[in-house]
């Protein structure tokens, strides 16, 4: 049996990739860091079938220990400080744990598991302002946030150890990828829980910022399937996962409330605290490489994705025994 070893477990990927590694048979474990108030509510529901352990991204020696001890076949690493937005007020922060944190990972692997398989969670943020359309694994960088700066950084740590060391290290860089279990921070999710919200008369508007960023965004499920699938390839090397389509923000507002029967334009307002110091207007990515090579394939489409974040929202509330105020359930959940 394989073992699988997850940092950002209780982030939303790391619950998806741990349910994915362990359908395929893999003994995984996992790394939380420590906190006042531990939540595990993404992965609780297999939370029985992995081996936790603590760990922290700024803390060497905590690595080398994890490392030491499970000496892991395939090393995932999730962790990060994620949210681009907050990442223009903690920029060392997220300097140290996004950027930095990747030559921390590498190190533990390097000295502790030097045969394990390493996977870094790299970004379409690296693109930034975009020196082409669609974006390829040749597509030089500009990033536009310290968020974007870091992610370069351990990409470039990534392939460095590759070629120094001979390590078996993957860099996939993905594009927007969401899910029901995304944070409420993050557009999509603040978009469908607010529609939710106002469904069931908690709230009356939503605020947002630039509603013409466009993104190419997946679903969290299909992509963790591309991270595993690149360290089974013969050779390491960095992919593309993307859809190869892109949407504006205001569309995604516009199909999440056509969901329950409403009008955008009636409850969006905008909002300039939600911009950004620097934006990244547009992503599309080409996923070619990571079709050609390593077969994958993502099954949910944008629309899919939008109703099914704004259709578990919608649940949530439902079995909270709360009845909606306006607008229409959906077909299936009247
Ligand atoms: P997420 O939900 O924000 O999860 C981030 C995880 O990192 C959480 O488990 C968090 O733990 C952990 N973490 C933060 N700081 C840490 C530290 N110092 N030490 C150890 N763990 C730490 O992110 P996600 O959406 O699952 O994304 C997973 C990875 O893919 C991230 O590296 C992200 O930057 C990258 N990525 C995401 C997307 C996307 O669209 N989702 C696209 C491209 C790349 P706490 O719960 O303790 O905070
Ligand atoms: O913003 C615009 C915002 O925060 C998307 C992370 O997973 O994907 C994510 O980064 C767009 C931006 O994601 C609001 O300005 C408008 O143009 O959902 P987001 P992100 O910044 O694209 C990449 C690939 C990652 O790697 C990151 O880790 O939406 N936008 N109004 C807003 N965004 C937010 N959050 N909130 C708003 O009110």
């Amino acid at each position: 049996m394989k073992t699988a070893f997850i940092t950002g477990i209780t982030g939303q990927d790391g619950s998806y990739l741990a349910e994915h590694l362990l359908d395929l048979g893999y003994k995984v474990v996992a790394m939380m860091r420590r906190s006042a108030t531990p939540d595990t509510s993404r992965f609780a529901h297999i939370e029985d079938r992995i081996t936790m352990c603590h760990g922290d991204l700024m803390d060497q020696s905590s690595l080398m220990r994890v490392m030491d001890e499970f000496k892991p076949d395939e090393v995932y690493n999730l962790a990060a400080q994620s949210f681009v937005h907050a990442s223009f007020h903690e920029p060392i922060h997220t300097g140290e744990v996004t950027g930095l944190g990747v030559t921390r990972m590498l190190e533990a692997v390097r000295l502790s598991a030097p045969n394990a398989r390493f996977y870094q969670a790299s970004s379409s943020e690296m693109f930034g302002d975009v020196f082409e359309t669609p974006q390829t694994e040749r597509t030089p960088f500009h990033p536009r946030s310290p968020y974007g700066v870091a992610k370069v950084y351990g990409h470039w740590a990534t392939v460095n150890y590759r070629e120094s060391y001979d390590m078996f290290a993957c860099s996939g860089i993905l594009f927007n990828h969401e899910s029901p279990r995304r944070g409420l921070e993050f557009v999509t999710r603040k978009i469908s829980d607010h529609v939710a919200a106002i469904v069931f008369g908690e709230k009356d508007q939503l605020a947002l910022g630039n509603l013409d960023a466009r993104r190419d965004w997946g679903f969290a499920g299909d992509y963790v399937r591309g991270m595993h699938l690149m360290l089974q390839h013969d050779t390491p090397d960095d992919y593309v996962i993307s859809t190869g389509t892109t949407q504006s923000v205001r569309e995604f507002c516009k199909i999440a409330f056509e969901r329950v029967g409403l009008n955008y334009e009636d409850f969006v307002v905008v909002d300039p605290k939600f911009f950004r110091p620097a934006e990244v207007e547009l992503l599309l990515g080409d996923a070619s490489k990571a079709k050609d090579t390593l077969g994958w394939v993502p099954e949910v489409d944008f629309q899919g994705l939008v109703e099914m974040m704004v259709d578990a929202d919608l649940k949530r509330r439902m079995v909270m025994g709360n009845g909606p105020t306006r607008g229409s359930l959906p077909e299936g959940l009247a």
